[in-house]
Parts: C-alpha cells; structure tokens; sequence
C-alpha cells in the first residue's frame, strides 16, 4: 500500500478525502469507505501513535482567516478541538478577528491603517475593537465549541490579569497609539482551567500598567502564552499552505529551523503577513515552544491532518 501523500483532505462529514500525491497530479478524491484496508490500517496506526505521545500535552492555536469566516471551516475547527480533546491533549485557543475590525470600522466610516501588520490604534478606535473581538468573535467562538461541550472558557487578557501589557514602540518611531506587547501571562490561571479540562479561548487585548486596554498581535499573544506555558505545539491557522519559498504562489517549505527562518528574515523574503507570523514563531521557539506548526486554515481538518500523521500537510518549524 502506497502511503506516500503530499496533503490529505478529510471532508466535514469524514465522507470523502483527497489525497495529493508528491508528484502533485494525481490529486483525486474517493469515498473513504473505498480506501483499501491496507490503508485504512496503515493510516490508523500512525495516527494512534501521536495520539499516546500527545497526552497531557498542551497545545496552543491560533485561530483566524478563512477558519473563522466560513460555516463550514468553522464547524470542522469545532469538531477538530473536540477531538483533541478527547485523545488527552490540552487546547488553548487565541483568536484573531482583523477582517471582522476592518469591516466593523468601514461601517462606521473609519479607515483601517496598518504598519508592519500592526493596526494603527486610536483611543476612538480601542473601544470598537474590544468589542468586535471580546464581546462579539469571543463570545461566538465560545459558544461553536461548546455546542460539542467542549468547556470552552472566553477571557480576555484583562479577565485575570491574563496578558500584562506595555505599550509597544515601534522600530520605525512610528507612534501606533493602543497598541501593546505582551510582558507577563498568568499561566497559574491558565493552568488551573487546563487541569479541570477547560479549554481557554483568548481574545488579545492586554492590559496596560495604568489598567487600560491594549489591543495585541494575536498571534503573537499566542507564541507569549505558548512559551509561558512550556507548550510543546503551538499551531498557526492562516490562508496560505503555509511558509512559501516565494510568495505568493512559490512552493511550499516543509520544515524549517530557527535559524534558516532568521536568516530568510534577513534575506527579506518573508513579507507581509508572514513576516509578523515568523518573528512570532522565532518568539516562541526561543521560549521552549518544541514544534510551530504554520497550517492552511481554508482547508478543514488540517490540524488534525498535521498532528497525526507522519508527513503532516503544512510547515513545521522546530530547532
Ligand atoms: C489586531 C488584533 C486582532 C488580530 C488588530 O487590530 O487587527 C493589532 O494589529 P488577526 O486576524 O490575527 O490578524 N491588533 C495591534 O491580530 O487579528
């Protein structure tokens, strides 16, 4: 039995997936219940493999894009937290939630500016932001997972004094007004909801040393709490394969270190969106994270499809 795939796509209702060969031409699709036994086992094996590894172990993801915009995508993520819930790992999950500011603030009139992946943040702005993320993505990320009982719980980086913030100077001089860098997490309170099997949901707003509000990178706040919490995994969903070659259509790199991140940093072929996302992971790594994981979040299953088989289907990063 060949068991050679490139990525393997696993439909919502587990009816059908696509595998696609290294060859990249033979991507088919088939009804599960046609895969050969051989495969099936082949398939299983491995997978019951991770599942002994993973227990115990804390895992932290990222959660944005197209993952949570679309019905579907957003069903699978669900399903698939529930499930590594229940092979024994520990989630926690920090969202994101730009494009669903950026609409909130046209609405209103406002235009969104950023630098370097920052949003420029006014005082007027803080507030609206607050509340698309805490009161509004939290909240309905909260209630997806927990229509699987998943113990989901919603804070905010104020709820525990969860995320100290300052605010962040930016290497440009460029003052971006609210917004923070993460200085210490309360993983004693993060670690007394994991032990009762609760699943944190973090929406990233920090609070401030004057006790006000700073809106935060997610996906910074999540390489902060994933170090802080000596988690093994800390998984990135996103709207690309993961890292590039060359953006935005060159191959996919399958592994990199710390260091041949840094050094394509550099090279200044990491741009955009990425380039936050990198400095992030490097953030981490340093912080004892053991694997980064950057996922296609458009596709549904990819953590699982990531986490529980040999190849894996995006970037993995790891020293
Ligand atoms: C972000 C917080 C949300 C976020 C913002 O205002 O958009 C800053 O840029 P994504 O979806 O993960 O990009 N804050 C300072 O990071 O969302």
């Amino acid at each position: 039995c060949d068991l050679s795939y490139d990525y393997v796509r696993i439909n919502a209702d587990y009816s059908s997936m696509i595998v696609q060969k290294p060859d990249g031409m033979l991507a088919k699709e088939e009804r599960v219940a046609n895969y050969s036994p051989a495969f099936k086992r082949t398939l299983l094996v491995e997978a019951l493999k991770y599942i002994s590894a993973f227990s115990g172990q804390i895992a932290v993801v990222k959660y944005g894009g197209a993952a949570m915009v679309k019905e579907s995508l957003k069903e699978a993520f669900a399903e698939d937290v529930a499930l590594l819930k229940r092979v024994g790992l520990k989630p926690v999950v920090v969202h994101g939630g730009a494009l669903e500011i950026n609409r909130t603030l046209e609405r209103l009139g406002e235009r969104s500016e950023f630098v370097d992946g920052l949003r420029v943040t006014d005082a007027a702005a803080l507030p609206i932001i607050e509340m698309v993320l805490t009161g509004k993505v939290n909240q309905e990320l909260v209630a997806l997972l927990n229509a699987r009982d998943s113990g989901a719980v919603g804070l905010s980086g104020k709820d525990g004094r969860l995320l100290e913030a300052r605010r962040l100077v930016h290497e440009s001089g460029r003052d971006l007004g609210q917004v923070g860098e993460v200085t210490a997490v309360n993983t004693e309170f993060l670690r007394m909801l994991l032990d009762k099997d609760y699943v944190p949901v973090i929406s990233p707003i920090g609070l401030g040393p004057g006790g006000e509000s700073l809106s935060i990178n997610a996906d910074d706040v999540a390489a902060h709490v994933a170090a802080a919490l000596g988690a093994k995994k800390l998984i990135y969903l996103t709207d690309v394969p993961g890292l590039l070659e060359s953006a935005p259509d060159g191959e996919l790199v399958r592994q990199v270190t710390d260091e041949d991140l840094r050094r394509r940093l550099a090279a200044g072929s990491i741009t955009g969106g990425m380039k936050i996302k990198a400095y992030s992971i490097l953030e981490a790594l340093s912080g004892g994270v053991e694997r980064v994981h950057i996922l296609d979040g458009r596709q549904p299953h990819t953590v699982i499809a990531e986490l529980f088989t040999d190849r894996g289907v995006g970037t993995l990063v790891q020293p």
